[in-house]
C-alpha cells in the first residue's frame, strides 16, 4: 500500500515500514508514560492500608515495573528521540514519587485517627503511683555515723572486702596461730585469700600511702563464720583512726562522748571498762546506759544496766612498726563499732537477721 502511495508526498512523510514501525513505537512509549501518572492516582484512590501503598510502589516503580521497562527500551531509540523521552520518562517518574509520598503521609495521618478513634481512655482510673525506694535502716545508720565523725573533721576511707592475711591480721599485731585468729571466725578463700574480719586493713592501707596527722572513718561490710539472732555472717563496722603528735586517751575518751551524745542523744551515759585487744593498748570497752530500759534492768542489757557498743584503744607501737610510723613521734586512739548492734539499740530491733530478709513491711518502718 505505501509502495504504491505518490513517492513525493508519503516519502516526505515515511521513508519505510521501518520507519512507520518505529515512530509508532515511539508515540505508543510516549502515551505509555503519560498513562501512568493517571494509573497510579486510580489505583492510589482505592487503597486504605500502609502495605498495599508499599505494594504500589513496587508495581510502578520497581525493577519488573513500566517505567523500568521503558528505560531498558531506551537503547532501541534514535540520538534525538532518547533525550526527549527519557526525560519525559524522569518528569513521570518524579511525580509517581511525589503522589506515592503524598498518599504515604495522608494514609499514615488515617492510620493514626482510626487508632485514636478506636481507643478508649478512662479517665476515671487512678494514676499509678511510682513506687519510691528508701534507704535501708543499716545504711541510714552508717551515714548517721560517718556524718557525725566527719563532723569532727575525720575522712571516710573504704577499701577491698576480700584480702590478705597481711593486712587482716599481721599488720595489726594478730600473728598466725595467734588465739585472737579463731575469734575472728575467718572465711577463707583461694590463693592465701580472705574475706576481711573487720575494716582496720582500710586503716592499714591509709597509713601505707599517708604520713600523720591523720583523722580516718573506715565503714563497710565484714564478714565472720557466725549465724544466730545477733550474728549474721555478713555485718558491717564501723571504724575509726585517729594519729597525731601527743594523741593521749583523753582525746579518745572526749571523741567518743561526742559521738554517743549526738549518736542517742545528749546527757546518755557512757562508761569506759578496761578490755582487751591485739591492735590497743591500753584498749577499753565502751557501755552506754541501757537505751531500753533507762538502766533499770531488762533482757537486752542483762540487768547490768549497760549496753556494749564499741571497743577502742591507743594504737599498739607494734602496729605503728608495721607501716613505717615511727612509734616514739607519734601516738594515735583507734576505735570500731558494729553497725548492726547500733542500728537494733537505736530502733529497738530485738533479732539481726530482720535487716537482711528484705520484708518491706519491716523495713518501711525506718
Ligand atoms: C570492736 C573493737 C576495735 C580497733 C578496732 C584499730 C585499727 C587500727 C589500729 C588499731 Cl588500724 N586499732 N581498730 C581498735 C580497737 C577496737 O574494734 O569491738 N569492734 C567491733
Amino acid at each position: 500500500m505505501v509502495g504504491k502511495a505518490h513517492p513525493t508526498v508519503l516519502n516526505f512523510i515515511f521513508h519505510n515500514q521501518r520507519d512507520i514501525d518505529y515512530q509508532m513505537t515511539v508515540s505508543k512509549i510516549r502515551e505509555e508514560l503519560n498513562n501512568l501518572l493517571p494509573q497510579l492516582t486510580a489505583e492510589l484512590a482505592q487503597i486504605s492500608q500502609l502495605d498495599q501503598l508499599s505494594q504500589l510502589k513496587v508495581k510502578y516503580l520497581g525493577r519488573k515495573g513500566p517505567l523500568s521497562a521503558i528505560l531498558r527500551k531506551l537503547g532501541a531509540l534514535s540520538a534525538e528521540d532518547r533525550p526527549m523521552i527519557g526525560q519525559l520518562a524522569n518528569i513521570v517518574k518524579t511525580q509517581m514519587e511525589e503522589k506515592l509520598a503524598q498518599a504515604e503521609i495522608s494514609l499514615a495521618a488515617r492510620h493514626q485517627d482510626e487508632k485514636l478513634a478506636q481507643e478508649t481512655i478512662d479517665i476515671t482510673l487512678p494514676g499509678r503511683v511510682p513506687e519510691i525506694g528508701r534507704i535501708h535502716p543499716i545504711t541510714k545508720t552508717i551515714h548517721e555515723v560517718c556524718a557525725i565523725f566527719q563532723n569532727l573533721g575525720f575522712q571516710i576511707a573504704e577499701g577491698p572486702e576480700i584480702e590478705t592475711d597481711f593486712y587482716n591480721f599481721e599488720a595489726l599485731n594478730i600473728p598466725a596461730h595467734h588465739p585472737a585468729r579463731d575469734m575472728h571466725d575467718t572465711f577463707y578463700l583461694q590463693n592465701n585469700l580472705l574475706l576481711r574480719t573487720h575494716t582496720s586493713p582500710v586503716q592499714i592501707r591509709v597509713m601505707e600511702k599517708q604520713a600523720p596527722p591523720l583523722r580516718i572513718i573506715a565503714p563497710g561490710k565484714v564478714y565472720r563464720r557466725d549465724a544466730d539472732i545477733t550474728h549474721t555472717p555478713m555485718f558491717h563496722q564501723v571504724e575509726g583512726l585517729l594519729v597525731d603528735k601527743t594523741v593521749a586517751f583523753s582525746d579518745l575518751k572526749g571523741t567518743l562522748t561526742v559521738f554517743i551524745q549526738r549518736m542517742f542523744g545528749a546527757g546518755t551515759a557512757l562508761r569506759f571498762r578496761p578490755s582487751y585487744f591485739p591492735f590497743t593498748e591500753p584498749s577499753a570497752e565502751v557501755d552506754i546506759a541501757c537505751v531500753i530500759c533507762s538502766s533499770r534492768g531488762c533482757r537486752v542489757c542483762k540487768g547490768s544496766g549497760w549496753l556494749e557498743i564499741l571497743g577502742a584503744g591507743m594504737v599498739d607501737p607494734a602496729v605503728f612498726r608495721m607501716v613505717n610510723y615511727d612509734p616514739e613521734e607519734y601516738t594515735g586512739f583507734a576505735f570500731g563499732m558494729g553497725i548492726e548492734r547500733i542500728a537494733m539499740l537505736k530502733y529497738g530491733v530485738d533479732d539481726i537477721r530482720l535487716f537482711f530478709e528484705n520484708d518491706l513491711r519491716f523495713l518501711r518502718q525506718f
